[in-house]
């Protein structure tokens, strides 16, 4: 243990202008001396052999114009033992801005080194002394704190960490996750700076991982300091030794004074045996625009996996007169993604809208709507057979009022033409996956607890339903990764899939850099959801470049959606997708 019981002396220098000859008319009285105190002095963070002590420096000012103060620490005079130091004598200036009560206070931050002794510890006590700027002791001006030492910060107390897991990666590199719980009774919040320094496979060697230093703030809480949860990234080598389970440890230090932390050391596996597979990414596409925009074209045939016809695999784009068949555009797509080695997700097979005039105006009994269904669902899902990985197979079944949508479908056959249409689909394509696929089901709600019911009875009844698509057309803030993510488990504890098929992010237009940076951040959780979820299998943004989108025209003074600009330029949402995108 030790015991400190130490003085600093501040020297405070002031003056109203912030140049230190332009002194103020009122510094020429001693009476006029603006009021300053200490109050509160605390250590408020720091390692065994440097701390940061808090000098809350109250002034109380009659003048509404701001004041500068300078000070500097003196040469500590400490009463029970000189295990202190000040920083360097130098000058540190503090601006006061008055406010309307002409009160305000600075909170200036003083390192101090701490010097071993081997004097037994208690909380220790020490007080600063500010003095007017001719060196004057400013009585007022005295402040006194408690160094509390019986809380060692150092070896033996500090971060501990567990519930190493993975999050996400792919074959050569890994993030994983790690929390960091802090006890000890100290301040309010304790700052740690912390790299990772060792890290060891037990089965093998391979893993390597970032050692920047990174800073972790911890909070009080009522219950003492809430864990951190962290997640860092490490890259995997490839090597030719069978892969098994890897236990590897990691070593948090202190890298501000070089100080390990030893109780910071956790130990987490790696699941090789589990593949860990990025995100696809995906983009809706147009087969007009992509046939006369090369740059469309470009960026298109270039970034993404899997591209989605916006349009052409619709009904009335593929059976406009009943069984007249149509597939010039969607073949055309078909054609473009497999020489860009993309896969196709069709969109779609049953649905509400862009139905032709023939389907919607006709008259046909259950059983005629039954053969026109599983006729279309077997003559186009046989023919994109290898191409199409993924159809959404119905679109879009729940209302917005939470009930199964009116529909030609719900109401000419009943609320059993989902598994209709899905074992049609199954028959014919049995690899593909079959997808439901819907709006505003990506947070908690009526709307999504209807899908859930919907889906979770076909899973029941064994419907082969592979997956379900959240479209996630939204505007910053409302999609969250904790409202996503907790949809998206819903399903997975299904076994299913589930992916963001339909991705967009409107902003009111002309976009501001502010809502483009918000609208980054709700990509960011889109993405963060995804990576998440271990059986969310990819991202499609509805579209890609802001040139070609539904929005402007369906939400009028919306727009600008998407991660490209109209003239293809990157905006701060592409950066978000960037990592995960085909280059
Ligand atoms: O982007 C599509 C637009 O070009 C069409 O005019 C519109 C017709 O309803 O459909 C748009 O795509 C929709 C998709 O098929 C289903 N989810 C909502 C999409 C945006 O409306």
């Amino acid at each position: 243990m030790y015991r400190r019981l130490v003085t600093l002396t501040a020297i405070l220098m002031t003056a109203a202008a912030t140049s230190w000859s332009a002194l103020p008319a009122e510094r020429a009285s001693a009476d006029t001396i603006p009021a300053i105190s200490i109050g509160d002095v605390a250590v408020s963070e720091g390692t065994e052999t440097a701390r940061k002590v808090s000098l809350p420096i109250v002034l109380s000012h009659p003048s509404a114009s701001p004041v500068s103060v300078q000070y500097r620490i003196a040469p500590e005079t400490a009463s029970a033992d000189t295990d202190f130091d000040d920083r360097d004598g130098r000058l540190f200036t503090i601006q006061f801005n008055p406010n309307a009560s002409g009160v305000t206070a600075v909170v200036k931050y003083v390192s101090v080194t701490v010097l071993p002794d081997s004097i037994d510890e208690s909380d220790e006590t020490f007080h600063v002394t500010l003095s007017d700027p001719l060196g004057a002791t400013v009585n007022r001006g005295v402040g006194v704190g408690t160094i509390r030492d019986d809380d060692p910060i150092g070896p033996g107390f500090l971060a501990t960490v567990s519930d190493q897991s993975i999050v996400e990666g792919d074959l050569a590199s890994r993030s994983v996750k790690f929390l960091v719980s802090l006890s000890q009774r100290a301040p309010a919040t304790v700052s740690l700076y912390y790299s990772i320094v060792a890290l060891s496979a037990t089965a093998n060697s391979d893993v390597a991982v970032t050692t920047m230093p990174r800073r972790l703030t911890f909070t009080r809480g009522s219950s003492g300091f809430t864990p951190i949860s962290k997640t860092i990234s490490v890259s995997v080598k490839a090597d030719d030794l069978s892969e098994g389970n890897e236990t590897f440890a990691i070593v948090l230090s202190n890298p501000s004074v070089g100080v390990l932390l030893a109780d910071a050391t956790g130990i987490g596996t790696i699941v090789d045996d589990e593949p860990i597979r990025r995100p696809l990414m995906g983009a809706a596409v147009t087969w007009p625009t992509l046939s006369l925009d090369s740059s469309y074209a470009d960026v298109a045939g270039r970034r993404f996996d899997i591209v989605t016809p916006e349009n052409e695999m619709k009904w009335d784009a593929t059976e406009p007169s009943r069984g007249v068949y149509t597939f010039a555009r969607s073949d055309a797509i078909v054609k473009f993604a497999t020489e860009h080695g993309q896969a196709v997700h069709g969109h779609a097979l049953a649905w509400h809208s862009q139905n032709p005039a023939w389907l919607t105006n006709g008259s046909f009994t259950r059983s005629e709507l039954i053969s026109i269904l599983t006729d279309h669902i077997d003559t186009v899902a046989t023919r994109y057979r290898g191409a199409v990985t993924v159809w959404d197979v119905v679109n879009e079944p729940i209302g917005d009022d939470a009930l199964l949508r009116p529909s030609v479908w719900s109401q000419g056959i009943g609320s059993d033409y989902l598994d209709i249409a899905f074992h049609a689909a199954r028959a014919a394509d049995p690899t593909a996956k079959l997808y439901v696929n819907d709006y505003n089901i990506e947070y908690a709600g009526p709307k999504a607890d209807a899908m859930y019911t919907l889906v979770a009875g076909m899973v029941s009844r064994g419907v082969p339903i592979d997956g379900v698509g959240f479209q996630t057309h939204t505007f910053p803030g409302w999609t969250t990764a904790e409202s996503l993510g907790t949809q998206f488990s819903r399903y997975t504890a299904l076994g299913l899939d589930v992916a963001v098929t339909e991705l967009d992010v409107r902003v009111p237009v002309p976009a501001s850099a502010a809502s483009l940076s918000a609208q980054a951040a709700t990509y960011q959780s889109v993405v963060d959801a995804c990576i998440a979820a271990i059986r969310c299998t990819g991202i499609t943004t509805w579209g890609f470049t802001d040139a070609h989108s539904w929005i402007p025209a369906v939400f009028p003074g919306f727009g600008a959606a998407l991660p490209w600009d109209a003239t293809y330029q990157p905006k701060p949402a592409y950066f978000v997708l960037e990592p995960y995108l085909r280059n």
